[in-house]
Order: C-alpha cells, then structure tokens, then sequence
C-alpha cells in the first residue's frame, strides 16, 4: 500500500537537528526587487545582501536624521517615516504636551513647523534641498516594494528633524532642541551627516548625556574638495570628535568604490572610527519638481552620482539599526564596536599620511550582522541514504523571516525565501521517502507546504487547505497507525500524502 509505504520509510528517515544560530554555515544572501537595485554598487560594497539574509529591519526601531527637510510622502519612504501616535494631525494643538504643535512627523527647528519637507531656494543650493530625503533614503528606503531603491535596513521608522534650511546651513541652538526631541520620543539612533568647526562646550555635554542614556549617535567626519580631505587630528570637527574619555560617537569617513579615501573626505585617528561609500552614490531626491527644466533631466525621485560623507554616514546609522532590530538590548558602545571589529581592513589602500585615517575600515554590515539572529537553524540533515550526501537543505527561522538555504558543499548554495519575507513562526521538515527530498511545512500562518529534492529544486508547492491558513499548524506522524496528520486550530484535522510528485489531502 502506498501511503504505507511512504509513511514507514518517513518515520525511519525523518531526523531533526536544532542549533542555535552561532555562526552561519552559509553567507546566504537577499536580493531586493527595487528597480534601481543595479545602481546600488555601495550596499553591495558593504555586503549588505549578506545582513538581510539575519535581517531585513523592524519597525520597533526609530532613527532620527537630524539634517535638511524630507520629502516624507515619497513612496520609496513613507510607509518608514515615523509617526507620532500621541498627536493628533492638524488641529492645532500640543496633544501630547511637548510644546510643539501638531508635531506628527518630527519637526522642522528651522521654520519652527510640523512641515518638515525641503523648501527649494534656488539652482546653488539645490543639494541642500535634496539632501535630507538623499541621506534618509540611503538608510531606510523601503526595501523590497519594487520601487526606487532598498535602504540598508528596509524596515525602519525615520524621524525627521530639521536642523538646516533651504541653504544647508543650520544653528547649534537648533541642533541641541533636535537632539532633546529625538531622546524624549523615543529615538535608539540619531544620525548627523552635518559638521561645524566650532566646540561647543553645551553641546559636547548633551552629546555624552544622550550616548549615556543609551542612544547610538553616528556622523559624518565631513568633507573638503580644496585639501582633498582635512586631517582632523588637526582640525576637529563636531559632533564627530565629541567622544569624551570613552568613544562616544561613531565617526565616518568616506570611501570610493575601490575603497580607497574618497578624495574630498576629512580623516584622522582621533575622531574617525570607520568608513562607508561616499562617493557617486544613487539615492531618492523629493518627488516633486522644483522647476520643469531639472524634472525632464533626471529620473523624478531619485538622483544619480551624489557625492560626500554626508552618505557615508547614513549607511553606518542604517547597520546600527539592523543591529538593534535583533539586539535591542545593546548600549552604544556594544553596536560601536560591533560596527568597528566587522569592518574590512582598507590599511593597503590607503596613501601615507591617510594610514591610520579612516577607523577600522570600511563598513561590513554582512559581518556585522552574522550570527545575531535571534531565530534558530533547523537543519534537516540528510540521511546516510542519501544518493548526494553533501547536499541539504538548512532551514532558517526568525522572528522577521524564515528561509531555506539549499546548501552543496562542493560548490555554491541555493537560497530561496518561498514564505514571504514576512512569515513568522518556523518550519517543519520531513524527509521524504525513497531519497525523493524534503517536504518543508510552515507552521503558522498561511503560505505553501513546499517539497525540494535532491537536487535543491522545487518541484512542488501547495496551498493544501487554502491561502488564507491562520493560526498554529504542525505535521504530526502517528507511530501506531502509520499515518501523517495535520493538526490545525480549532480542532481542525486532516491527513495528507506525497504521491506523484504531489502533496495531496488525503479525503
Ligand atoms: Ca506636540
Ligand atoms: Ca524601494
Ligand atoms: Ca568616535
């Protein structure tokens, strides 16, 4: 009898192995559905396919860009721009009692407004206008929604505080209110991809005082196309050299595709604590037009070829908050150094006086981010029957995502994500009989019971109770009666069989 069969041979070689996900056996990569993926040569530079392999980002996590304006309704960034739930949208009230009226998404510090979008002031100071929506989009466009760009963490909630008007300069005085703000609404990053040259001993205190209590701070070491780059050993520049006794802040260089300096980029040993992509860089600008002239001559919301450690930072920031998607818990200086020790060496490529200039090296939020997935592995070993024992599929679970890696170890790996980048819960595995492969089953929620054989194909996907499957489900095999059971809630229960290449409900 068939269904005897299978299910004997099932119960003989079905074998289970949970590890704790220490160091990943594979460097398993994403790669995201944006248009303008192809363009995006700086995350793949940080290996930042590698990262969302752990982990795509979380919503729980707020960053604040303290910069210029941003185009918040632009569709690569709005379902990531954060909300502030205890204000009520326009009308005209302090709601909840911070003294800023309709303070929804952030604030502009500069026009003293809830409208924190760039106001464009002419030709020169057009980078100005972009630069907010350049520097927020870098970090934390929406990844993966078929449209524009990926940030580095694809889910994030960005808050926008305006600290630098329609010609990208800004006062301290506004940058100290910015900093309050992001701490008291629950900000776990602040970026800066702006300098001054001047110490200020308030803000050097607030700083130290907003690190301590437990906020990531990262920002730019800024920029100088007439030197080619300042050494700021000699020249400090703030906030990237308030570090206090301890490292306080993490300062970011910048770095050129062959990640050598990028030319314009300040360095030093002092304040400089890694280094990321800054220069010809694709990003999204504000979607809207501001003349006809410039919105017939560039792709409208996005803009090619930006330059500056402006961007470098922003990418650093965007691996912090992958980082504390899955480690909440982490001080400032866990994820600092968690940054500095992952990076690569760029020693080799350094001219003289620049050794020593750019931090550890150049930003890896692959390595940064290897082993922290709270999830577990499940690997569903092959048998001593296989016919290709060093093939087998490796399941990976966590709270964000789960995925199949179909690993060959004598050559490279196959990795799919056939549940939606949003499945949560796990995956039950069995093998199948007569060395046929592996049925995968999602047990919670909906999604498809999926079989792969040896080879690491799909040969079969199936809804076999229905898209829309919710609630706890698992495979169960009944010793006695040699039959596989489905137990679903509410009492629901049901058989199933592999036969002909087919999961079947057994009826
Ligand atoms: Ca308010
Ligand atoms: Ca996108
Ligand atoms: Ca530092």
């Amino acid at each position: 009898m068939k269904i005897k069969k299978y299910l004997s041979s099932l119960l003989l070689s079905c074998f289970f192995v949970f590890l704790f996900f220490v160091s990943p056996v594979l460097a398993a990569e994403v790669i995201p559905n944006d248009t303008f993926w192809h363009k995006q040569w700086y995350l793949r530079q940080i290996h930042a396919e590698e990262a969302w392999s752990v982990t795509t980002g979380s919503h729980a996590v707020i960053v604040a860009t303290i910069d210029g304006g941003v185009d918040i309704a632009h569709l690569d960034l709005a379902d990531n721009i954060w909300t502030n739930v205890k204000e009520i949208p326009g009308d005209g009230l302090d709601n909840d009692g911070d003294e800023l009226i309709d303070d929804v998404h952030g604030w502009n510090f500069v026009t003293n407004s809830p409208d924190v979008r760039p106001v464009f002031k002419d030709k020169q100071f057009e980078d100005a206008w972009s630069h907010g929506t350049v520097t927020a989009s870098l970090l934390g466009a929406k990844g993966n929604n078929d449209i524009g760009i990926a940030g580095v963490i694809w889910n994030v909630r960005i808050m926008p505080l305006v600290v630098l008007g329609a010609e990208g300069e800004g006062k301290i005085v506004n940058l100290s209110k910015a900093i309050r703000y992001a701490v008291s609404h629950g900000a776990a990053i602040i970026n800066f991809s702006l300098v001054g040259y001047e110490y200020d001993e308030a803000l050097d205190r607030l700083i130290q005082n907003t690190v301590k209590a437990g906020v990531v701070v990262v920002t730019a070491t800024g920029n100088d196309e007439q030197k080619a780059g300042l050494n700021i050993d000699d020249i400090p520049v703030y906030p990237a050299c308030y570090d206090g006794t301890s490292n306080m802040v993490l300062g970011v260089s910048g770095t050129d595709t062959l990640d050598q300096k990028a030319p314009f980029a300040n360095y030093g040993k002092s304040c400089t604590d890694v280094a990321a992509p800054a220069q010809e860089l694709f990003a999204a600008r504000p979607s809207y037009p501001h003349d006809r002239e410039r919105a017939t001559s560039t792709v409208p919301g996005y803009i090619d070829r930006m330059t500056g450690t402006s961007l470098a930072a922003p990418l650093v920031s965007g691996v912090a908050a992958l980082i504390k998607s899955v480690r909440p818990e982490w001080t400032p200086q866990q994820i600092y150094r968690r940054i500095i020790e992952t990076s690569d060496p760029i020693e080799d490529n350094l001219k003289p006086e620049e050794k020593g200039g750019l931090g550890a090296g150049r930003l890896n939020a692959g390595r940064a981010l290897a082993g922290l997935a709270t999830g577990t592995i499940v690997a569903a070993s092959t048998s001593v029957s296989s016919s290709v024992p060093s093939v087998e599929p490796i399941l990976v679970s966590s709270p964000t995502s789960s995925w199949v890696i179909f690993s060959d170890k004598r050559a490279s790996s196959t990795r799919w994500q056939p549940y939606g980048l949003n499945l949560r819960g796990g995956i039950q595995s069995f093998t199948l009989p007569d060395d046929e492969g592996w049925l995968l089953w999602p047990t919670r929620g909906g999604g498809h019971a999926m079989v792969i054989n040896r080879e690491g194909r799909v040969v079969s996907r199936s809804f076999p109770f229905g898209k829309k499957r919710i609630g706890s489900w698992r495979l169960q095999i009944d010793e006695e009666t040699s039959a596989i059971h489905v137990k679903g809630p509410r009492g629901f229960r049901a058989d199933l069989e592999w036969s002909d290449g087919k999961l079947q409900v057994i009826l």
